[in-house]
C-alpha cells in the first residue's frame, strides 16, 4: 500500500510552523503552579476530581530547570493526528468522549481486566511533576502534570514473566475523531516500551495538566510520559494496555521506520535523517535551547541502556 506523508511531518517544526503562529502570543503565567493549587495538598484523587479539579502535591524530585510554557500554548498547539495533522486540533478534540472512561489491561498479564478510569485513581497515589518534553520537529514545552508513576499501574497489571514490553494504545473512535478516515495512517495509535522503562520511576501517566484535567487535545483523560524520549512515544488518550513478548512497532515507525524508532531517545548529537536535533524551540516564546542528552534525565535513566550501544536508540 503507497503510504501518502502529509506535509507536516515532512518538517522540522520550525519550518512546518509558520512564524506569525507563535509571534505574538503572550509570554503568559511563568510562575510554578504548584503553591498555587497547593490547596488540594494532601487530598486523595477522589476529593480532588469532586471539586472538578486535578491537582496533588507537587514531587520536586524532577526539577525542571526551565520556566513552565503558558497554559495557553500548551494547550492549543498539539500533536493528535486523530483530530487532524495540523497543531491546531483543540477544538476539534472536544468532541473526544472523555467520560466514562475504561482502559483495557490485557495480553500477557495473570488476569485481563478492564478498570474504570475513578476506580484506577482509588488505586494510586497522585503527585504533580513539572516535566520537560521535547518534540521530534524540536520544540519543547515544560508543564505541570499531575498523574502517577506508571510502576504502580504495573502493579495492578501483573505482567507474566514472559512480558518483555508493553503497549499504550490510544482510543480509536471513528464518530468522534476525523483522522481515521485517512485510512492510510495506522490507526489506532500506540506506542510502547520494555518493562524496565515503565517501571523506571520517570515513566508518568497524567490525568492532570495545570491543575486540571487533562484535556483531550493534551490525550485526556489519561496518557502517557516518557519524558526523555521524543513525544511521539507518549501516546494520549488510552483505552488499551498490552503486555506482550515481541518489540512492538509504534504508529511512527509503522509510518516511517527509516525515521522512527523504537528507543526514540532524545539526543543533540543525533540528527533526524532530515533535520538536527541540537537545539529546540520553547513553545511561547521563540527562543532556542541547546537539546540535551536524555531531555536532560540521564541521571533516573541512562542505566536503561547499558549494554544496548549496538540497538539504534536515538531515533
Ligand atoms: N494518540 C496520539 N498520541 C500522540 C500523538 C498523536 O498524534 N496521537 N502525537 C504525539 C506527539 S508527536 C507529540 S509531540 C505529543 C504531543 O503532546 P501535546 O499535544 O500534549 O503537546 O503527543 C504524542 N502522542
Ligand atoms: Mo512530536
Amino acid at each position: 500500500m503507497p503510504i501518502r506523508i502529509p506535509r507536516g511531518w515532512e518538517l522540522p517544526e520550525s519550518a512546518a510552523s509558520p512564524e506569525h503562529l507563535v509571534l505574538g502570543r503572550r509570554r503568559g503565567l511563568q510562575l510554578g503552579l504548584g503553591g498555587l493549587i497547593g490547596g488540594a495538598l494532601g487530598l486523595p484523587a477522589t476529593a480532588a476530581l469532586a471539586q472538578g479539579a486535578m491537582s496533588a502535591a507537587r514531587n520536586d524530585r524532577f526539577v525542571p530547570g526551565r520556566d513552565l510554557s503558558p497554559e495557553r500554548d500548551v494547550t492549543s498547539y498539539n500533536n493528535y493526528y486523530e483530530f487532524g495533522s495540523s497543531k491546531s486540533i483543540s477544538a476539534a478534540a472536544q468532541r473526544l468522549p472523555m467520560k466514562p472512561w475504561t482502559v483495557k489491561i490485557e495480553g500477557l498479564v495473570e488476569k485481563p481486566m478492564e478498570l474504570d478510569l475513578d476506580g484506577l485513581l482509588k488505586q494510586v497515589t497522585l503527585e504533580e511533576r513539572v516535566l520537560r518534553h521535547r518534540c521530534v520537529e524540536a520544540w519543547a514545552m515544560t508543564a505541570p502534570w499531575t498523574g502517577f508513576p506508571v510502576a504502580q499501574l504495573m502493579k495492578i497489571a501483573a505482567p507474566l514473566g514472559s512480558a518483555k514490553y508493553v503497549v499504550f494504545e490510544t482510543l480509536a473512535d471513528r464518530a468522534t475523531m476525523p483522522g481515521l478516515r485517512q485510512s492510510w495512517y495506522p490507526w489506532p495509535y500506540s506506542d510502547g516500551c520494555t518493562i524496565a522503562e515503565a517501571n523506571n520511576e520517570l515513566c508518568f501517566m497524567a490525568v492532570g495538566l495545570f491543575g486540571k484535567p487533562v484535556p483531550a487535545q493534551n490525550g485526556g483523560p489519561m496518557r502517557i510520559l516518557f519524558p526523555w524520549k521524543y513525544g511521539f512515544k507518549s501516546s494520549k488518550s488510552i483505552s488499551r494496555i498490552r503486555f506482550v513478548e515481541q518489540r512492538p512497532v509504534g504508529y511512527w515507525e509503522k509510518l516511517q521506520e527509516a525515521e522512527y524508532g523504537f528507543w526514540a531517545n532524545v539526543n543533540p548529537e543525533v540528527p533526524h535523517p532530515r533535520w538536527s536535533q541540537a537545539s529546540e524551540r520553547l513553545l511561547g516564546s521563540n527562543e532556542r535551547v541547546p537539546t540535551k542528552l536524555f531531555n536532560g534525565y540521564g541521571e533516573f535513566v541512562a542505566g536503561l541502556y547499558t549494554g544496548l550501544q549496538g540497538e539504534r536508540l536515538y531515533a
